[in-house]
């Protein structure tokens, strides 16, 4: 007997269901796994694709998505997240949660180069009517979490989720990232009990330690964050401290966070905001915090980009070193002034 129209449509619908219920949609495809060099090379232009359109747009924040780029690059490239842009909605995804919003011309030049929407979107940045805002805004992009930007909510919502998984019996993780300035937010502790206490254990934070926020540095604002490691360990969770800007070790990082069990997991990233380009450097307020580097201002930012790109990417014999030792030299240099201002060493636990 000829099947209705109904009945063919209740069947494809039920062919689809089926097809996500057995894991079919899980393909190698669907965890980007881009060689070391690529990963410099993704890194790169999307450091150039931040300066360009927030100076484009006149606004926005450059150096705190700047700062954070590497660790997007390994989780959406690096053979660490599982998702598939033609189905944003796949159940089976991981969940990535920009909890520091306001980094999202970082998020959104990630999901782009991912394939979620056109990149000829970024161009829109904060223009009336993109969906492409100042701030994510979960039902007006695909790809996109949770609404963020309001600080401190990111890492509750990403409990949430982890522990939805755990009811549904499903085996995706959850991916938060959150801000220096952000913990001052008293929720970010209480998601960091709450993680503990349920044992999240398919949930990574990773904090995006560079040392300034909206109206100084942290050790200004808010020295008694330190030390952060101790704090996050005191709660319970399994703690790696990194340079955020050495890819290996970020990918290492994420890579080794999968195994563990019982425990969430937190990844202090040492990174600089602004990734190390001189324009903000020269700022020691906040280091133009939610501010667009000016047309001259981006000329000098994209050539030192460029520059940088020659010694990662293109260096022969073993590109990495460089790049490693540069951003490692920065980093003591870093660790020296906090000492100072401090008076307490940061040990290295990673
Ligand atoms: C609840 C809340 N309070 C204040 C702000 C304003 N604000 C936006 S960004 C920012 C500083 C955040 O600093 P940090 O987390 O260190 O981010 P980054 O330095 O990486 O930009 C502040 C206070 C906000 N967005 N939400």
């Amino acid at each position: 007997m000829p099947q209705s129209s109904n009945e063919q449509v209740v069947e494809k619908v039920a062919a689809v269901l089926n097809k996500h219920a057995s894991g079919a949609n899980k393909s190698e495809a669907m965890v980007p796994n881009r060689d070391f060099t690529a990963l410099q090379e993704t890194a790169w232009r999307l450091s150039r694709e931040i300066i360009e359109m927030t100076t484009k747009a006149g606004s926005g924040h450059p150096s705190s998505s700047l700062s954070m780029i590497d660790i997007l690059t390994a989780l959406y490239f690096g053979g660490v997240m599982r998702y598939n842009p033609q189905e944003p909605h796949w159940e089976e995804r991981d969940r990535f949660i920009l909890s520091k919003g306001h980094g999202a011309p970082g998020l959104y030049a990630v999901l782009a180069e991912a394939g979620y929407f056109n990149p000829a979107l970024l161009d829109t940045l904060r223009q009336t009517d993109s969906p492409v805002e100042g701030h994510p805004i979960m039902n007006r992009l695909p790809g996109i979490e949770a609404s963020t930007g309001s600080l401190g909510q990111g890492l509750s919502i990403g409990l949430g989720h982890a522990l939805a998984a755990r009811l549904d019996k499903r085996d995706y993780r959850v991916y938060v990232i959150i801000g220096d300035g952000e913990s001052d937010e008293g929720q970010i502790w209480e998601a960091a009990m709450a993680a503990a206490k349920y044992q999240a254990d398919n949930l990574t934070c990773i904090l995006d330690l560079n040392q300034f926020q909206q109206t100084g540095s942290v050790n200004k604002v808010m020295p008694s964050l330190e030390p952060v490691v101790d704090k996050w360990e005191a709660f319970g969770w399994h703690v790696r401290e990194i340079d955020g800007h050495d890819m290996e070790a970020v990918l290492e990082a994420l890579r080794a966070v999968k195994t563990v069990t019982q425990q969430p997991q937190m990844i202090v990233a040492h990174t600089l905001k602004g990734r190390g380009l001189s324009p903000f450097e020269k700022n020691d307020v906040n280091r133009k915090h939610g501010e667009a580097l000016k047309p001259e201002e981006a000329e000098i930012a994209l050539a030192e980009l460029d520059e940088q790109r020659t010694w990662a990417v293109y260096d022969p014999a073993g590109s990495r070193l460089p790049n490693n030792e540069r951003s490692a030299n920065r980093l003591a240099k870093e660790i020296v002034t906090r000492q100072g201002e401090t008076g307490k060493p940061m040990e290295n636990k990673s």
